[in-house]
């Protein structure tokens, strides 16, 4: 993807560029791609991360960029208030091309980004330990901190309808309704299982659009691998990945981390006897996140965490289901029934949380109390 002709094309952009010595692909996600690309400039190399942003899915890319500097130049102005010393290590530089855009569009098309690369950091893909879910669920909750006090305006929302779980489940109902690759009758079992939890889906979204959980700015994409750890403590530095940083709920952020890290099993497991959630790490997360979030979380916010959790955790069944039942369009596969595999995997873990639904609320209730006295 990075090929010499494109590279040139790519370093005319930056004046940071120096000459590429390497390029590597950065593990990621569904919807981007991602690389570290080194340079020899003058005094060393230089280290700095290219990612082409999906325009298939990200329909605005001025206003993800936008969303992105903001969001961005404000933790950098809070971490020094709050007397930070690193900052250039906990929140990353977004580079503008020679024109002062943080975008660019290759030859072909596609839009690109260029960050820094920070130094003496790593990143999991999954939590080693109860330690590094603590550490990234208190990089989230911090994050919540960070940004509560953005100035207006409202940050764009660039995926309209991101988490507002009746408008996914309804397209949902209409991809089983619209059945359009002949699929629904391998997964009817899972359809139906989907649609029994219709009663509950909207209590999250209810208590958005009356007002009881205050609207917030949400990374949207809270998990491990989103965040870099210090590799000299281990410490949660930084919260990266912010192209989907747009209004929503604390909540999101908190179901979203408990989704991605406390199945027990991968994503896309395919033996859903080894999917459950992993309670030691549940507890972690509660902790870190509430420690994170300090005072900021109101008592409706706290009250509502598991039901966030369990809220995305249907959602993204949901969008897997759809995705398969259409074709595979929106999330990456790499083989077939990938998307039917990672709504099983879904479900499971929703199931398991339910069965421990009173253990995981105590857990909370423990973590605010200690959080508390
Ligand atoms: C996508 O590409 P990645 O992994 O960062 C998706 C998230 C899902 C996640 C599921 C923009 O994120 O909402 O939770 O896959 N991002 C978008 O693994 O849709
Ligand atoms: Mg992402």
């Amino acid at each position: 993807m990075i090929d010499a002709r494109f590279q040139q094309e790519l370093c005319a952009q930056y004046p940071e560029c120096g000459r590429c010595v390497s390029v590597e692909v950065l593990a990621g996600g569904h919807i981007n791609d991602t690389y570290l690309a080194r340079y020899d400039v003058s005094g060393g190399v230089r280290s700095l991360v290219h990612q082409r942003i999906n325009h298939n899915v990200f329909r605005n890319i001025p206003y993800v960029m936008e969303n992105v500097v903001r969001v961005t130049e404000h933790a950098r102005v809070w971490f020094s208030k709050n007397g930070v010393v690193d900052v250039d290590r906990r929140v990353q530089t977004v580079y503008p091309t020679r024109d002062g855009n943080y975008y660019w569009q290759d030859s072909t098309g596609n839009y690109w980004r260029t960050q820094d690369y920070i130094a003496n950091a790593f990143s999991r893909v999954v939590p080693e330990s109860s330690d590094d879910a603590y550490e990234a669920a208190f990089a989230f909750g911090m994050f919540q901190r960070v940004v509560a006090d953005l100035d207006k305006p409202r940050l764009h929302e660039t995926i309209p309808g991101f988490h507002h779980t009746p408008q996914r489940f309804s397209a949902f109902e209409a991809a089983v309704n619209g059945n359009a690759c002949d699929r629904l009758r391998g997964c009817q079992p899972e359809v139906e299982w989907l649609l029994d939890q219709k009663p509950w889906h909207a209590l999250v979204q209810q208590a958005w659009d009356a007002g009881v959980l205050p609207e917030r700015v949400v990374h949207n994409d809270a998990k491990v691998a989103n965040v870099l750890f210090d590799c000299d403590t281990a410490e949660g530095l930084a919260v990266i990945d912010l192209d989907t940083v747009m209004p929503g709920l604390s909540i999101h952020d908190f179901g979203d981390l408990v989704r991605s890290t406390t199945c027990t099993a991968g994503e896309d497991e395919q033996d859903l006897s080894k999917v459950g959630v992993d309670v030691d790490l549940f507890s972690a997360l509660a902790a870190g996140f509430i420690n994170g979030a300090g005072t900021l979380l109101t008592s409706e916010e706290r009250s509502m965490l598991l039901s966030g959790a369990k809220t995305i955790i249907l959602e993204q069944a949901t969008r897997f289901l759809k995705d398969h039942l259409e074709g595979d369009t929106y999330f990456r596969v790499y083989r077939p029934n990938q998307n039917l595999d990672r709504a099983r995997t879904q479900i499971q873990l929703l199931k398991s949380i339910q069965q421990n639904d009173l253990m995981l609320s105590l857990i909370i209730n423990d973590v605010q109390q200690g959080a508390a006295s």
